[in-house]
């Protein structure tokens, strides 16, 4: 029997050393290579002892056997009665509540050859088992295997945009998991291998469908469907939630409008409810986006956001589920500025919100941008829970051609100081209902997940899904230790090669801002598609959909005015917050041209001038992109086959698109400069009406 495992476990091994689609992530379990290493786990893995029966104790025994069966090349028995015996696992829920694990914490501890996992809660448990599988899987040493751990953030969710027709809203992974027209009669046990892995990186809520929703949602066919999925998500821990239309009671429901305050529309979603927690006990909420882009709203019938909000809350509240409610709104406004727009509609209606809502708020003010200031709702609303929403799916930043790893842009919003408690009020302790003891903490995330194999389309962007998780596990965690983590588990534990990728993945996120919007430049990409450059975007539906509204270059200089004498989007932070940016000598240059326009001749302080370093960025940036590249060649031989070739290809096209943005921005922008590129730079070889032309192709347009 045990060579019978022995033999499969080798074949497995070959198969997956030979051919790795990527579709197993980060949980590859693959027999530890190093044998010391493995030695020294072995007192251990004798069997995994656990008392309880719930699934998702039961899950997290199964991982544990799963997982260290392939690490350690052992057969791994799996008991169901706590035992004293040397040399086990055991999985145990705590007697009496402990406060220091909180209610999904873990701690993990060794004695002798035993470790224990112990939780007050399932959940916890299963935390813990996929802790101490991470730990075993990079090679920690067995010193550091005690830790104790408790998420920050009550709510870690992923937001996904998939339609109905299998379509997803910014997808660049293929098609929706979600196989509508089979369920819930066909179970793809895809859903079972995407909640595992979720569950490993602590993610415990999931939001199946795009915000710009379906009423069809709200239909008891559809309900069954999303009861089928939910059902194999729970023994992971995680909870499916809902975008909801706003207008699904006139959709749906047949009545004359769907205004807030009128009874019968209320009525109607009081039996909604019901009925959606006759058929899904464990269901989340409600995520809604409303009043934006179209979608139907509140103030189609003069009722505010709060007004919305509350009645579904109502609704909701018998069953303790909660309202995500969306403050990505804003007006189509020439003379205004959109970077205001939230702040203007929510601020004043902090306060007024049912305990079971929380709004949830962009990381940035305008839309996911490459590199935003953080939104200065953040410091805005003490008396109304606000969730985070990340944007992991790469809208803005080069689909699935671009390496980009996300966790820098991440942590350089939650890090960032709000100031309105004093110092050291980051977005972070907002978020995480520290600072304002905030009943509901919620961080979200547009989910990058596809039908592609490898689930994300670049192998390199299951990173961000998993750093995503990481962070909102514990927001402390550093970028380049949730990197580490991630490649030693995903592509190789050679140490050389694990150097170079954490380097690179380190400072890809720099190289792509510096390659498309430097400086603090904004906004200027494709229209619609919003891939590729077009910063001569002139005309558009609404003004706040072209370039032009924000980069503002004239012949004195390029950048918008957001001080005093321009929109004063600045004056809607804290006094300590606008001083870093308030004085365009002192502004740190990643933020300088979102909030000022500056002279083209002006003196940085790098000591070039606002021009030579515009397109010195854009020369470096591209150039890096090739650097990378050259790295990436260099590691062959250092993973599997299969993957080195499909990031290098992907690493190409990178390239490509690189050289059009640095092509495109500069020879735009040199038409209001009027000077030449600096030295060393060699001039673009091709003309501003080639790239235009070479764009259009990808627009479609
Ligand atoms: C924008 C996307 C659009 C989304 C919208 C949103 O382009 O597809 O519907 O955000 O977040 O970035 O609602």
């Amino acid at each position: 029997m045990t060579r019978l495992f022995f033999l499969f476990t080798f074949l497995i091994g070959s198969f997956y050393a030979s051919a790795d689609d990527g579709y197993r992530l980060w949980l590859k379990y693959d027999l530890l290579k190093n044998a010391n290493v493995r030695a020294q786990y072995q007192p251990f893995t004798l069997y995994i002892a656990h008392a309880a029966t719930d699934p998702v104790t039961s899950t997290a025994a199964k991982e544990l056997q799963t997982g260290l069966q392939g690490l350690l090349g052992k057969s791994i028995r799996l008991q169901s009665t706590a035992s004293t015996a040397p040399g086990g696992i055991s999985l145990e829920l705590t007697t009496t509540p402990q406060p220091n694990l909180g209610t999904e914490g873990y701690s993990i501890t060794t004695q002798n050859t035993r470790v224990k996992i112990s939780a007050n809660t399932p959940s916890g448990l299963l935390y813990g088992a996929f802790a101490l599988l991470r730990k075993i899987q990079t090679a920690t040493p067995l010193s550091k295997i005690p830790e104790t751990s408790v998420p920050r953030v009550q709510l870690r969710m992923l937001n996904h945009w998939d339609n109905t027709n299998g379509s997803i809203e910014r997808g660049y992974a293929g098609a929706s998991l979600w196989k509508w027209y089979e369920l819930p009669e066909t179970v793809d046990p895809r859903y079972r291998d995407y909640a595992r892995a979720n569950a490993s990186i602590g993610i415990n809520a999931v939001v199946l469908n795009n915000v710009n929703a379906s009423a069809r949602f709200m239909s008891r066919e559809y309900l069954l469907k999303v009861k089928a999925i939910a059902d194999v998500f729970k023994p992971y821990g995680i909870k499916v939630y809902l975008s909801v239309n706003f207008a699904a009671p006139r959709i749906l429901g047949k009545l004359k409008n769907s205004d807030p305050l009128e009874p019968a529309v209320r009525q109607w979603w009081v039996d909604k409810a019901s009925e959606i927690y006759g058929i899904m006990p464990d269901f989340g909420g409600f995520l809604v986006k409303a009043n934006s882009e179209g979608e139907p709203g509140p103030q189609d019938f003069g009722r505010t956001h709060a007004d919305g909000a509350n009645m579904l809350a109502e609704a909701l509240a018998p069953f303790k589920g909660i309202v995500i409610w969306r403050a990505f709104v804003y007006k189509a406004d020439p003379k205004g500025d959109r970077f205001k727009a939230a702040y203007e509609e929510f601020k004043s209606l902090d306060g007024t919100f049912l305990p079971n809502v929380v709004v949830q708020v962009k990381n940035g003010p305008i839309d996911f941008q490459p590199r935003e200031p953080f939104s200065p709702l953040f410091g805005a609303m003490p008396k109304t829970p606000l969730a985070m929403e990340f944007q992991i799916t790469q809208e803005y930043l080069g689909f699935s051609t671009n390496l980009v790893y996300l966790a820098p842009l991440f942590k350089e919003c939650l890090d960032s100081d709000t100031y309105v408690k004093g110092a050291g009020s980051t977005v972070a302790k907002v978020i995480d209902g520290s600072l304002h003891q905030y009943p509901i903490s919620v961080m979200a995330g547009v989910a990058n997940t596809g039908s592609d194999r490898n689930w994300c389309g670049h192998l390199m962007s299951q990173s961000n899904w998993y750093a995503f998780g990481r962070l909102a596990w514990d927001h402390q965690l550093s970028s380049s230790a949730i990197a580490d983590e991630w490649i030693k588990m995903t592509l190789t534990q050679d140490a050389g090669a694990v150097k170079t990728i954490l380097a690179m993945m380190e400072r890809s996120r720099e190289v792509y801002v510096d390659f498309t919007t430097p400086l603090g430049l904004h906004h200027i990409m494709g229209q619609g598609i919003h891939f590729g450059p077009e910063p001569w975007l002139e005309r558009s539906a609404r003004p706040d959909w072209t370039s032009i509204y924000y980069h503002r270059a004239d012949s004195i200089g390029l950048g918008f005015d957001r001080g005093i004498n321009g929109s004063n989007a600045l004056g809607l932070y804290h006094p300590e917050a606008i001083k870093q940016w308030s004085q365009v000598d002192a502004c740190p240059l990643p933020y300088l041209l979102w909030f000022h326009h500056v002279p083209w001749g002006k003196k940085l302080n790098t000591g070039r001038s606002l021009w030579d370093e515009l397109c010195t960025r854009y020369y470096t940036g591209s150039t890096a992109v090739g650097t990378m590249q050259r790295e990436w060649a260099g590691l062959k031989g250092k993973m599997d086959a299969e993957i080195h070739a499909d990031v290098l290809g992907r690493l190409g096209a990178q390239q490509r698109e690189a050289l059009w943005w640095r092509d495109a921005c500069v020879l735009y922008f040199q038409q209001y400069s009027k000077m030449p590129i600096p030295a060393p730079f060699t001039p673009p070889s091709r003309t501003l009406e080639e790239i235009k032309e070479l764009v259009r192709i990808y627009q479609f347009r």
